[in-house]
């Protein structure tokens, strides 16, 4: 039987959520786990020049010494940034294609993910890090408050109105949107803001419904977990 691919991260990071989700629905295993020399050392930086998880690992194992027969038959693929390993993953296996083929399928399914990746994500995260004490020093409760709210409002307006983010199929939407929500909805918890969902009708059918698919709902319910233990003190940071 062939190895599950490795990706290397940990699942707060919500960029490596999204390709977990993306395997989950593709029916493909992946092996999760921090690189053992952490994100910094020469060896992941082979496979990562920017020192960044997600990295995926496809093929036999890329990190540490190998004897030079094993180097020989080596064929390991190591590819960095989510998006191009969502799409990635999308090859591996016909199951669920998360790209749709006709112009405005692809349209209605890559508007609302690229809003909720650029414009509700990292709005989420610089609360999150505020929180936690380790935001950069321009962000703002308010600031990134404001940001944040806009990007909902633009999620809204864009989401498709059926069961998934870009109509009736599961697409990569579906992989980006839902680390965001889990996201915005737990940040606006902890600095008791205005509830994301509220008034915002598609958005609070969507998260209501999303997070119970069976390929969102683990990594949705891990990345819960984990940021519980990282407001607990308890996550050891990203080195
Ligand atoms: N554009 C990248 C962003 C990846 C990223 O920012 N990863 C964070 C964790 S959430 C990271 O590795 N941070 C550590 C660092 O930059 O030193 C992607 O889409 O994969």
């Amino acid at each position: 039987m062939a190895k599950p691919m490795i990706l290397y991260g940990r699942i707060l990071s919500p960029y490596l959520a999204r390709c977990a989700i993306a395997a989950n629905a593709k029916g493909l295993k992946l092996d999760i786990k921090l690189p053992a020399e952490g994100i910094k050392s020469p060896s992941f930086l082979k496979l990562n020049p920017l020192g960044q998880i997600p990295v995926l690992v496809d093929g036999p194992a890329a990190e540490g010494r190998k004897s030079k027969k094993s180097r020989a038959s080596s064929r390991a693929t190591a590819i960095y940034e989510s998006a191009v390993i969502v799409g990635y993953l999308d090859t591996k296996s016909k199951k669920t294609p998360l790209f749709p083929k006709a112009p405005k399928a692809l349209l209605a399914s890559r508007l609302p993910a690229a809003v909720a990746a650029d414009y509700v994500q990292p709005n989420a995260a610089a609360l999150f890090r505020l929180k936690r004490g380790i935001a950069a020093p321009h962000v703002t409760l308010e600031g990134s408050a404001a940001a944040l709210d806009k990007g909902l409002d633009a999620l809204e307006h864009v989401l498709a109105k059926g069961r998934f983010a870009g109509g009736s199929a599961f697409t990569s939407a579906d992989c980006i949107i839902p680390p965001a929500l889990q996201f915005a909805t737990r940040v606006a918890g902890m600095f008791a803001l205005p509830d994301p969902l509220k008034g915002r009708p598609k958005l609070a059918k969507y998260w209501a419904s999303i997070q119970k698919h069976k390929a969102v709902k683990p990594v949705i319910d891990a990345m819960h977990a984990m940021m519980d233990d990282a407001l607990a003190g308890k996550l050891p940071p990203l080195r």
